[in-house]
């Protein structure tokens, strides 16, 4: 009787015991062979230079809700706006080689210094309009630009937008060339826009970003240039006063991953997130074109001094020894098979 009983006891501590594995392994992500990717979590972090309200930060956020959607909580990525990550665009784009960053969203300005073939979209006046900007971006012409990121370990994913620059000062109105002569004016740290500004005669000083607003503060500098919404997101209207609206280049702002981030994911997870962020293109760029008037009036609120009537083509004009430069170094067909997309 007591072996009996000894032998119904042992009986039951196994069926207790493999009931509890079993239930333990339903929990669990499925043992050996492949991982089961379905239900590992990816954290991922995307880092602009701009505020939260700025139309990079707010397509990174709209950016990172979908994703978050479309793999049911999968994937999650967190926004990290202002500069938080980095004092300027460069040192983001070096931690996304690095993969110390996965998303950027930010302009061309440092991105030909890791991809010469992308500084040719900083020329000045080469884009007529939105549509014209659209075509070129969206079409063969854009696609090789991000591809050819692949070589400095950057994923492009597709093109966002800064929008058209605007040349600001705190010295005095400017409506042609003339009177911006002489400035001292903090461009990008980029070589086409230096070449440009020195064309014009004004003093073009590189800087990154973060530092922008203190120079502008301590008169460093006199001006900058830069789209509406950064002119606004950035409160630049508390240390400048005149706005001219030269439209002189039109600012990209790809989206663009680490490549070891990219290299680590599935081909599912790839193709969502570059699907996701051509489909958000549209919108993100329609953030600033849908508002340029009421930004407008906005910093004619907040004090800024606005002229509206600028001649492009003087401005074009005053350029021109810049352009012969360009042509020299990008080639004149290349320039023109970008000019001439109808
Ligand atoms: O990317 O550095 C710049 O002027 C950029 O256009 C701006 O900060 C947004």
């Amino acid at each position: 009787m007591k072996k009996f009983v000894a032998i119904v006891a042992l009986a039951v501590l196994v069926i207790l015991l493999s009931a509890c594995e079993s239930a333990q392994r339903q929990n669990q992500p499925q043992q050996g062979g492949t991982p089961d990717k379905a239900a590992t979590k990816i954290q991922l972090k995307a880092a602009t230079m701009t505020p939260m309200s700025h139309m990079y930060s707010q397509g990174a956020q709209r950016f990172a809700e979908l994703i978050k959607e479309r793999t049911s909580g999968r994937i999650q990525i967190t926004v990290y706006p202002d500069g938080q990550l980095g004092k300027g665009e460069r040192e983001l784009l070096e931690a996304l080689q690095q993969g110390t960053i996965d998303i950027y969203v930010g302009s061309t300005g440092p991105i030909g210094g890791f991809s010469p073939s992308m500084l040719i979209v900083d020329i000045p006046f080469l884009f007529r309009d939105y549509e014209h900007v659209d075509k070129v971006l969206d079409g063969p012409i854009g696609r090789q630009l991000l591809d050819d990121l692949e070589k400095a370990n950057l994923k492009g994913l597709a093109f966002w937008e800064n929008g058209f620059r605007n040349l600001t000062n705190s010295k005095r109105p400017v409506r042609t060339p003339e009177d911006a002569k002489g400035l001292k004016i903090r461009t990008m740290e980029n070589p086409v826009h230096i070449t440009a500004w020195k064309a014009l005669g004004v003093n073009p000083t590189p800087m990154p970003w973060a530092e922008v607003y203190g120079a502008l503060q301590q008169r460093v500098v006199d001006g900058q240039e830069n789209p509406l919404p950064v002119i606004l997101d950035s409160k630049l209207y508390e240390v400048q006063k005149y706005l001219a609206m030269t439209q002189h280049v039109y600012s990209p702002a790809p989206i663009i991953m680490s490549l070891k981030t990219w290299q680590s994911l599935s081909k599912e997870d790839q193709e969502l997130l570059l699907k996701t962020a051509q489909e958000l293109a549209p919108w993100q760029r329609k953030l600033g074109r849908d508002n340029e008037q009421k930004i407008l009036s906005e910093l004619e609120a907040k004090g800024m001094q606005i002229e509206r009537n600028i001649d492009k083509a003087l401005w074009q004009k005053a350029m021109q020894p810049a352009f012969d430069e360009f042509a020299k170094q990008f080639g004149k067909d290349k320039i023109e098979s970008i000019m001439n997309v109808k």
